[in-house]
């Protein structure tokens, strides 16, 4: 029944555990110092390694590892969870990069003038400028949803706004025959990626299409029962409640379908691209 340790006739004499001691702990601080070593050179060796947009490139090859294994266990038929009307709330006023330059039109200047920029092809030569009105013409779409920031906080909002996958496919600028296509059945004919600017550049994300495309990726002109206000994202903003806030991008100027995968401002600083959650 007894444990060796427990024998009392086996019991160790002190020196022999005096050695079996020291020696363990020469043992361990030659490890530590390997360790140490090691990661030191480890480090300057990251620190040292060429950039690709703008991390070391050991570190972008995991996150491009990730973005592989994000993109093929990616189910299209994933819904994000929805909530019922009494959870939502209004969600705090987070991030104004992009959104210096009046759009709509500072107040007393006529909100019809705004202009939506959709193209399509590597080189965007195809272009067609779109009226909120038409984005408004669309099936319109309601949700309640939660806004995940990566900061750690989230909150569940009501939206309504047209499907990004409507607007994809009525323009026919997401193919690449130029071919309008059935949202409900997305084909092997459509760009790769779409991406996405604030008119003044400032704020950009990139999105793969079968997250672009997906029933819950709305194009938003309302929150909560009212328009959008200008510091939500007014007139049009991004609702993709696949992913985290950052590419839930305010205040759309432009929006671009291509198969060059576009640039992302948070990718860039070394957040992952895909930043599905
Ligand atoms: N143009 C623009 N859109 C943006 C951001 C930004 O800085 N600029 N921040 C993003 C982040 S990090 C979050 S969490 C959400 C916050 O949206 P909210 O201000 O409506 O809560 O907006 C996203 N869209
Ligand atoms: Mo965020």
């Amino acid at each position: 029944m007894s444990t060796p340790s427990a024998d009392p006739s086996r019991v160790e004499p002190v020196e022999h555990v005096e050695v079996r001691l020291r020696r363990a702990t020469r043992r361990g601080l030659l490890t530590a110092g390997i360790s140490l070593l090691a990661g030191y050179g480890g480090y300057r060796w990251l620190v040292g390694s060429p950039n690709d947009s703008g991390i070391a490139w050991p570190l972008r090859r995991v996150l491009r590892g990730n973005e592989r294994l994000a993109l093929a266990t990616f189910q299209p038929n994933r819904l994000a969870p929805e909530f019922a009307p009494t959870r939502a709330l209004a969600p705090r006023v987070n991030g104004m990069i992009g959104m210096t330059t009046p759009n709509p039109p500072a107040p007393g200047l006529d909100p019809s003038a705004w202009r939506l920029s959709v193209s399509g092809g590597t080189l965007g030569r195809d272009n067609r400028l779109v009226s909120l009105d038409e984005i408004k013409a669309l099936p319109r779409h309601e949700q309640i949803t939660e806004l995940k920031c990566i900061e750690g906080w989230s909150t569940v909002v009501r939206w309504a706004g047209a499907r990004l996958a409507d607007l994809a496919a009525t323009t026919g600028l997401a193919s690449r025959s130029g071919a309008p296509f059935d949202p409900a059945h997305p084909s092997k004919d459509l760009y790769d990626y779409v991406g996405m600017a604030t008119p003044d550049g400032g704020y950009y994300v990139g999105l793969d299409s079968p997250s672009a495309f997906h029933p819950q990726t709305l194009l938003c002109y309302e929150m909560n029962g009212r328009p959008l206000s200008p510091n939500h994202g007014a007139p049009l903003r991004l609702v993709i409640p696949l992913k985290y806030g950052i590419k839930n991008i305010k205040k759309i100027g432009t929006i671009q379908f291509t198969d060059r995968r576009p640039d992302d401002y948070w990718a860039k600083l070394g957040y992952d691209y895909f930043a599905g959650h």
